[in-house]
């Protein structure tokens, strides 16, 4: 039988709300960005490209969290770092910046490519509370591993993080750490299997929120269409304690490709988040890079999220 349509995530009707005309200088693309809301006022860290396949991570401000003004420059590098400088290209390595604020301090992560020949480790910067200077902690995963993305807060004593190590299997797992440099006691939390949506891979996004149920992640998931590969978004619901557990995962993709600007732009087919904003009325706000080409927003109400994992879940 077929179930009856449900859309628990409405786009905004403005979309898209940033794209490479709103930058200065020689952007091509703005995408998968980072978001916090600080002071009342919404920060974002976005994905940049220029036309030499150049990256940057660019500050873009708003009071609204729909009109966003991109500073002047983007964030410079820390390239006097040895660190830094030891592993990383300096103008193409960082993608899909997640932010978030645990314990007071500013930390973004990020996927590297790195020049060690180990194609992807994910990387961890501090940023200053105005956000304009980048400091370089370290490479925090082993290769090849991508979409790392830190808990807001520790969890009995320790840190954690969800990612998607880049084997064969493309599941996403979590693992924890005393100081944020070194991880371990990885488990495996979500399969692809369960997923139809994303039966080639899936990866966590946004920054995990506390809810009295669970943790609540905004997932994506690959599925292949014929010649392409479709990307959308999920939920999942993990426990607060043991964030190995998933309470549920809803069966359904909340948000899949529909519109001419998700389904063309550098990549087709591609909606991707990695920045969520919850507000204090219960609205979820989703930043999502579309079509690896402008960055949409859509508005979800976060009980019906935990809904769907609860009574839609594909476990
Ligand atoms: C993923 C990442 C994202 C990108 C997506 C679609 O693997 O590279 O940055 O948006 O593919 O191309």
């Amino acid at each position: 039988m077929v179930k009856p349509k449900k859309r628990i995530v409405n786009r905004f009707e403005g979309n898209p709300i940033l794209t490479a005309e709103d930058f200065p200088g020689d952007i091509v693309s703005v995408f998968n960005c980072g978001i916090v809301k600080k002071d009342g006022k919404y920060v974002m860290v976005a994905r940049c490209e220029d036309s030499s396949f150049g990256r940057y991570m660019w500050v873009c401000d708003s009071d609204d969290g729909i009109q966003f003004t991109p500073r002047p420059e983007p964030l410079a590098m820390p390239v006097d770092n040895p660190l830094f400088m030891e592993y990383v290209h300096p103008t193409k390595s960082y993608w899909d910046p997640r932010v978030v604020n645990l314990e007071g301090q500013y930390y973004i992560t990020h996927a590297a490519d790195v020049t060690n020949g180990a194609t992807c480790q994910i990387g961890l910067f501090k940023i200053d509370d105005d956000f304009q200077t980048l400091e370089w902690v370290d490479l925090i995963s082993l290769p090849d591993n991508r979409n790392g993305v830190l808990f807001p807060e520790k969890i009995s004593g320790e840190y954690w993080r969800l990612d998607r190590p880049n084997d064969n299997s493309f599941d996403i797992w979590c693992s924890r750490s005393p100081d944020l440099i070194y991880w371990g006691r990885p488990r495996r939390v979500l399969s692809k299997s369960c997923l139809d949506w994303g039966e080639r891979k899936i990866g966590p996004g946004s920054v995990p929120i506390r809810t009295e149920q669970g943790w609540l992640c905004i997932i994506h998931g690959v599925r292949r269409q014929c010649t392409d590969e479709v990307y959308s978004l999920g939920v999942m619901l993990l426990d607060l304690d043991d964030p190995s557990k998933v309470l549920g995962c809803s069966t359904r993709a909340i948000l899949a490709p529909e519109k001419e600007y998700e389904f063309l732009g550098q990549s087709v087919n591609v909606v991707f988040t990695n920045g969520t904003i919850l507000e204090d009325d219960g609205t979820l706000r989703i930043y999502y890079g579309a079509a690896d080409q402008v960055v949409g927003l859509a508005f979800a109400r976060i009980d019906d999220l935990i809904e769907s994992c609860l009574e839609d879940s594909a476990l």
